[in-house]
């Protein structure tokens, strides 16, 4: 059952796809208070509370403080209060009741989950406008489905999208993206997609290509295509300003970007240097920004990412102008510690300064609201954008995308990635401990850069990593400017690497099934332990094990120099050993802990009573270059 509140007066997000009716009175098991902006309840010692979708932290958020307020900050550290996702939904479990709590404002809200009171949870809103859903089901699952269907059904990738993507900031040029299929393809080990980071662009503008470094881009993207590889580029929220520039004309033209208080367009800067900002926030911006996607879908391009959609700020003019301003006065003083730490402040805060949201507005429903008001709206506007376009200019075919920043709603339209991770073994585990909450939120189609984006990995933390990356929807390494290389096939246990892509693509059939099974049932692919054993108290201390789908049990390696790890069984399951796809042992286990031996080179996971695992049916020495290669394949049956 779900209940409508409402505080103030709250814009429409349009996050929701159901009008329901309004309740009176207060919300019941919260306390409001209009005067400190606060929703608040108590906790007890076996409450446990999921959601949040993309944050830092546990699967259980107990004992930290979380901010919606989506930020480009590349430094996932447990320290963070907000990353690049603003996904306000709570769901609550305590004695076996659950109950959850999705808050719809645009604005920025804090989440206090026993962080000032390890028994008190405060939800703060910046402004007291929200609309406030309270559903109450018999089991968390359920929870999640009344969402859904409170806010619409989940973004469906096509199948290849389920297949292993590879990425690299950036592939230069046409010859260099030939070269990763061409490394792939000796290596034996199967890919569907190479991924084009901003340097495929001219200067980086948004819907152009650099003819010199990729020439005849549609006859490339043919080509590749033929080898079961689909080109991915990403797509920036900044457009250039640059005379000429048709995107650029058409925006200014026609009113299409952010202005400021005095009716200018705001400029900013990002990696095209200085740019405007389009307003998704209006209907017929979003319309026009959307069509520019024909621009590649004509070229051949079947799938996209949206990036520095929070939007992420370099510096805008205005304010650059009065640092610059300030920064004359301190010219040859002697900066003594408190002016010197002035200066620091000056410079070190240009970046995704929270003075700069406040210096442009939208066009929203045709009200001008000033951007920090809707701040969180940004990124979903724009992948909504381009999620309307296809729906008007391909109809009949389904287009890969995923957005950076996002926000309840966006789910309808595409999947997200969390950003720029790091080659960490501890990021291995918050990829493992974000996707369920992803789940919750509706962001099935989701996952990590594999193998981290900053900083550089190591073979056995690729190895561990995709491991894991396996299991999960959106498959894709990426790694940073800068970094180590990391396409598998730079390293040495090619073999290991080979087996473990297969197995994944044996995997396909399974996990698409279950995934599409979820977008349409508005259930979840990746779910917590606690989910499913409710009675079980040691699963909800669960942190390093998922379910996923109904079938199987996945208990990954996350840290470095391990040979195995404890895995906890609520009831006996078969674990599954592959050493390829054709090649493995199975052994019933019962209830309780194991010590499980897991190598480097197999993957180990396990079946659920009752369950029924559908893999492709290849052999070992067969060839599988993509997902092409498993059409009209029958599948094989493991069953426990
Ligand atoms: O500020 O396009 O998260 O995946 O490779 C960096 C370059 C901008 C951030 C994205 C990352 C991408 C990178 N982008």
């Amino acid at each position: 059952m779900i209940r409508r509140y409402r505080v103030g007066n709250p814009m429409n997000t349009e996050a929701v796809v159901q009008e329901l009716p309004f309740e009176t009175g207060d919300l019941p098991g919260w306390q409001m208070d209009p005067e400190s902006r606060t929703l608040s309840r108590d906790m007890s010692g076996d409450t446990v509370v999921y959601g949040l979708g993309e944050t830092v932290r546990g699967i259980n958020k107990r004992g930290w403080l979380y901010i919606s307020n989506c930020t480009d900050d590349p430094n996932h550290t447990e320290d963070k209060h907000s990353l690049y996702a603003s996904q306000n939904f709570l769901l609550i479990t305590e004695k076996g009741q659950c109950t959850g709590l999705f808050i719809d404002t645009p604005g920025k809200v804090t989440f206090d989950i026993g962080y000032t009171k390890h028994d008190r949870l405060v939800v703060t809103l910046e402004d007291f406008d929200a609309d406030l859903y309270r559903i109450d089901a018999e089991t968390p699952r359920q929870v999640v489905s009344e969402l859904r269907r409170l806010t619409g059904k989940s973004y469906l990738p096509p199948k290849w999208a389920l297949g292993f993507g590879q990425s690299r900031w950036s592939y230069l040029t046409a010859d260099e993206v030939r070269e990763v299929a061409r490394q792939y393809r000796l290596a034996g080990i199967p890919l569907d997609s190479i991924y084009l980071d901003i340097d495929y662009m001219d200067h980086y503008k948004d819907f152009t290509v650099n003819e010199e470094a990729f020439p005849d881009f549609p006859g490339f993207v043919a080509e590749m295509k033929k080898e079961g590889i689909h080109l991915v580029p990403i797509i920036d929220a900044g457009v250039k300003i640059e005379e000429g520039y048709p995107v650029y004309e058409e925006g200014v033209q026609n009113g299409y970007f952010c202005r400021k208080e005095n009716g200018e367009y705001l400029t900013a800067a990002v990696w095209p240097g200085k740019v405007h900002f389009p307003d998704f926030l209006n209907e017929d911006a979003r319309k026009w920004f959307g069509d520019w996607y024909a621009f590649l879908l004509d070229q051949g391009i079947e799938g996209f990412w949206n990036d520095m959609n929070e939007p992420a700020i370099f510096y805008t003019e205005d304010h650059l102008k009065e640092v610059f301003e300030q920064l004359d006065g301190m010219k040859g003083k002697n900066l003594d510690l408190s002016a010197y730490s002035e200066f620091q402040e000056l410079t070190g805060t240009v970046s995704n300064n929270p003075e700069d949201y406040r210096r442009f507005y939208h066009n929203f429903h045709g009200e001008k609201v000033r951007h920090d008001k809707v701040h969180n709206l940004y990124g979903y506007y724009m992948t909504r954008a381009a999620g309307e376009a296809f729906a008007r200019l391909c109809p009949d075919k389904q287009i890969l995308m995923f957005s950076r920043a996002s926000y309840i709603g966006m789910h309808r339209y595409g999947g997200v990635w969390t950003g720029d991770n790091k080659s960490w073994w501890s990021h291995v585990l918050l990829n493992l401990q974000q996707m369920p909450a992803l789940n919750m939120c509706g962001f099935l189609f989701s996952g990590a850069d594999i193998g981290g984006f900053g900083a550089d990995a190591t073979e056995d933390l690729l190895i561990r990593w995709l491991q894991l990356g396996i299991f999960m929807p959106l498959f894709r390494d990426h790694s940073a400017m800068g970094t180590r290389r990391q396409e598998l096939y730079r390293f040495d246990r090619i073999p290991a690497f080979r087996s473990l892509i297969r197995l994944r693509y044996a995997l396909i059939p399974y996990l698409y099934e279950e995934l599409q099974k979820a977008a349409e049932t508005d259930g979840m692919l990746i779910a917590p332990l606690a989910f499913d054993y409710p009675e079980d108290s040691r699963c909800a201390e669960i942190e390093d094990q998922l379910l996923v789908g109904p079938d199987l049990m996945i208990a990954p390696v996350w840290q470095q120099n391990k040979k195995g790890r404890m895995v906890y069984l609520p009831e006996a399951m078969k674990l599954l050993r592959f050493r390829s796809p054709g090649d493995y042992t199975e052994e019933i286990l019962e209830a309780g802990d194991h010590y499980i031996p897991y190598g480097l080179d197999e993957a180990v996971f396990f079946l659920r009573k009752g369950g029924t695992l559908k893999l492709a049916d290849f052999r070992d020495e067969e060839e599988i270059c993509s997902t092409l290669d498993l059409e009209n394949r029958g599948v094989r049956i493991i069953s426990f």
